[in-house]
């Protein structure tokens, strides 16, 4: 049944039911009874596999096409008018050649199968962050996952009313053949179209592809911004909380840093983490000035392996019940999911990813290495109490940050906004082992949004640069490095909950309380303001951490020279002087 009766939603469904041709069209209005017979149909067809209902109540798990397991950045496009707009580093094609390919592919796709219509929101329903969203999909794993990490149904329509303000999403899984899988971006059509895959990152439209591609381009376009950013909060003792944004590429531990356990002579003192959201931050300047920041989200896309009770509790807990796994191992004996890491027990009698029989000790992996789960954020036992609030929390620090063997210190501050976009944007992490390529090679990813930037990386620099004069109380802007490793090659710093430290000295910084050294690369902590008890850091270990290799340094220059070069004409001139700059004092 039609729940809206917006003509520019109907007769956009009613092209796209001509094009894919479905047998039916089901509108999902958002209620538990609906997505109750979904996951019913969902068994029947094998997409969905239901748990132990007493051990992981509510919680599913889904299996992807094996040639379908993460997300494709050389099939992802930005379509623009002007190929400049997209910029040297998002795939482009013209639009009218892009919608001539695709219509071909998505030409009765959908011949014998339901096609769903999810109307959904990113942020809180009717709040001034709000920005609504249509998928239409073939997918009931879309649906059911969809319906967790954002908020679906009837009071999305409502609040939309009339308007032509959506965001359009056409996802068919065609026949999941990667020679023409797409996901392409229309950003001046505000539309989204994904075909021939079912992995979440590539089908799940809200997130990568609305709430970071489409949502950069529309935050450029009206002044605010879209970041992959978690935001926390930090209660003191006195109650007080202050909030912080940060950006890693993947691999760097983002879930584990935005659901972090504070060590216990933290917590003794009565400090308390708070989890915003651990992905996707959408920033606005409030009245007072102020950069305010939502998690346009409702739900966790985490990876699995290596989520255990000791790296990161708190997103474990957030899995215990109405959650879609992906890819993990199956345990035959009592219905229940493992994954590398998660303890040291894999399960005898099981299946692996693929739904093939699994030895253990075949030294084959069971679960994929991208396996996910899908969980509402409202499971996570250190929610913010400010999770829902439509006007988001202030930010006093954004931090960036990467994995880098040697170079960077474990954390310091840049001399101000504008140093500081310039340290956002030479942002570069080490591959590890874990990805295919070279080991150990430095990789750029600005404001580790080299994939989700939805026009040219020069001009996002350039927004970053404009958007200083608008926010009056502008956070402070930090660089870290947990993963500094000694002449053995062994991390110094111990990570995981003990970043706590790390993220106090921030906040003192923020608050002006606390000096701090200068260098070539900004500020840097006084030895004494890191408090180190409680761990094994010496002070000897800690000034190895903050120490700045000259000559490195010189070499990280050329590379981040090189990088800028490929950005060409549209790198703002701020940040080729603040290059200048760096190479400067280095060599003094
Ligand atoms: C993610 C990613 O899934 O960054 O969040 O790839
Ligand atoms: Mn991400």
């Amino acid at each position: 049944m039609e729940c809206t009766k917006n003509k520019h939603v109907l007769d956009w469904i009613d092209q796209m039911a001509a094009l894919t041709k479905p047998d039916s069209v089901v509108f999902i209005d958002g209620s538990e009874a609906q997505l109750e017979e979904l996951r019913a149909t969902g068994m029947q067809t094998g997409e969905m596999i239901k748990l132990n209902e007493e051990k992981l109540p509510g919680c599913y798990l889904h299996r992807s096409d094996v040639t379908d397991v993460a997300r494709v950045e050389d099939r992802t496009f930005i379509c623009c008018k002007n190929e400049k707009d997209a910029g040297p580093t998002n795939n482009w094609m013209a639009p009218d050649l892009m919608y001539k390919k695709l219509n071909g592919l998505y030409d009765g796709a959908m011949k014998g199968r339901t096609m769903y219509v999810i109307p959904y929101s990113m942020g809180v329903v009717g709040s001034p962050f709000a920005k609504y969203g249509i998928e239409l999909t073939d997918s009931i794993y879309v649906v059911l996952s969809m319906a967790i990490m954002t908020r679906v149904g009837n009071t999305v329509f409502d609040a939309l009313g009339d308007s032509p303000d959506f965001i359009k999403g056409l996802h068919a899984k065609a026949t999941l053949d990667p020679e023409y899988r797409y996901i392409v971006h229309f950003p001046e059509d505000n539309t989204i179209m994904s075909i021939n895959s079912g992995y979440g990152g590539n089908v799940l439209l809200g997130k990568k592809c609305f709430a970071l591609r489409i949502a950069s381009f529309l935050g450029r376009k009206e002044m605010w911004m879209a970041e992959h950013m978690l935001i926390l909060g930090i209660e003191n003792p006195k109650g007080e909380t202050k909030y912080i944004c940060a950006a890693f590429p993947s691999a760097c531990g983002k879930t584990n840093l935005a659901m972090l356990v504070p060590p216990e002579c933290y917590r003794e003192k009565g400090f308390k983490v708070w989890c915003v959201g651990d992905d996707i931050a959408w920033l606005r300047v409030g009245p007072d000035g102020r950069l305010w920041a939502v998690n346009p989200e409702a739900g966790f896309f985490g990876v699995a392996p290596g989520t255990n009770k000791k790296s990161n509790p708190n997103a474990l807990a957030s899995t215990q019940k109405n959650t879609i796994f992906t890819n993990v191992v199956l345990n035959l004996d009592d219905n229940t999911v493992w994954w590398e890491d998660l303890d040291k027990n894999p399960p005898k009698n099981a299946l692996n990813w693929k739904g093939e029989k699994w030895d253990p000790s075949s030294g084959e992996k069971g679960a994929h290495p991208n396996s996910r789960f899908t969980a509402p954020a409202k499971n996570c036992p250190c929610i913010s109490p400010e999770f829902e609030s439509p006007s988001g929390v202030p930010i006093s620090a954004i931090v960036f940050g990467g994995r880098r063997a040697k170079t960077a210190p474990l954390v310091y501050q840049s001399k101000n906004w504008r140093h500081g976009v310039f340290v956002g944007s030479i942002m570069g992490s080490e591959t590890t082992a874990a990805a295919t390529g070279k080991v150990g090679v430095v990789r750029r990813d600005p404001m580790a949004m080299l994939p989700f930037c939805g026009y040219n990386m020069g001009d996002y620099w350039q927004h970053w640069l404009d958007m200083e004069e608008r926010i009056a109380n502008k956070p402070k802007i930090f660089n870290v490095n947990w993963f500094r490793t000694d002449e053995n090659g062994k991390f110094i710093w111990p990570g995981f909950g003990e970043n706590m430290r790390v993220l106090e000295w921030i906040l003192a910084r923020c608050e002006d309380g606390i000096g701090a050294k200068e260098s070539a690369l900004g500020y840097l902590p006084n030895i004494e303001d890191i408090y180190l008890e409680g761990t094994d850091v010496t002070s000897e270990q800690l000034s190895e951490l903050l120490n700045i290799d000259t000559a490195l340094w010189l070499e990280e220059v050329s590379g981040i020279r090189e990088f800028y070069d490929k950005i060409g004409d549209t790198l703002p001139a701020e940040l080729a002087e603040e290059l200048k700059e760096l190479e400067e004092s280095l060599k003094k």
